[in-house]
């Protein structure tokens, strides 16, 4: 069992468990209730990122207010934790290189007016308040809401075909 493990963790390189970061990513009631999850999960599909977990739910007041407790102390959480129970939202996890950095720049800005065109945000919204995603802003705090949002076993394994396409290694 343990010579298993080690010959399988001889076999992972270090740029392969790179390829491996995760990032936990919403579409928030606005962005269910415009029709735009379709092309939100195209942005991430079609920048190479790989689909880990997704699925479809209403969030309870609870999880949310776990989810969002840094903000807790903030004059707008009554109004966030209203905000996201407004309607269904679709929780992700998205996988690769750098994917919860590089997926904070596809995200654009937290105020949709200083998000440049090319982004979710500076594409499809105008104000914080609506600005229909959220994805995690380091790789502990993706760790901490992957947990939170999804069972262990909700994360499929998979080798996506293209990954010699997207990765030199
Ligand atoms: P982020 O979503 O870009 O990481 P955070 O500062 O973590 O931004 O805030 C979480 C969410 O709280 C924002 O996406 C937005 O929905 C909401 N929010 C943040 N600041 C404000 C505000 O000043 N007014 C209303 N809502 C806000
Ligand atoms: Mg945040």
């Amino acid at each position: 069992m343990i010579c298993t493990l080690l010959s399988l963790l001889s076999w992972i390189s270090p740029e392969m468990a790179a390829n491996r970061e995760r990032s936990f990513i919403m579409i928030k009631p606005d962005g269910v209730q415009r029709g735009l999850v379709g092309d939100i999960i195209k942005r991430f599909e079609q920048k190479g990122f790989k689909l880990v977990a997704i699925k479809f739910m209403n969030a309870g007041e609870e999880l949310l207010k776990k989810h969002y407790s840094d903000l807790s102390s903030r004059p707008f959480f009554p109004s966030l934790i209203q905000y996201m129970q407004m309607g269904p939202v679709v929780p992700m996890v998205w996988e690769g290189l750098n994917v919860v950095k590089t997926g904070r720049v596809l995200l654009g800005e937290t105020n949709p007016a200083d998000s440049k065109p090319g982004t979710i945000r500076g594409d499809f919204c105008i104000q914080t308040g609506r600005n229909i995603i959220h994805g995690s802003d380091s790789v502990d705090s993706a760790n901490k809401e992957i947990a939170l949002w999804f069972d262990p076993k909700e994360l499929t394994e998979w080798k996506a075909n293209q990954q010699s396409w997207v990765y030199e290694d």
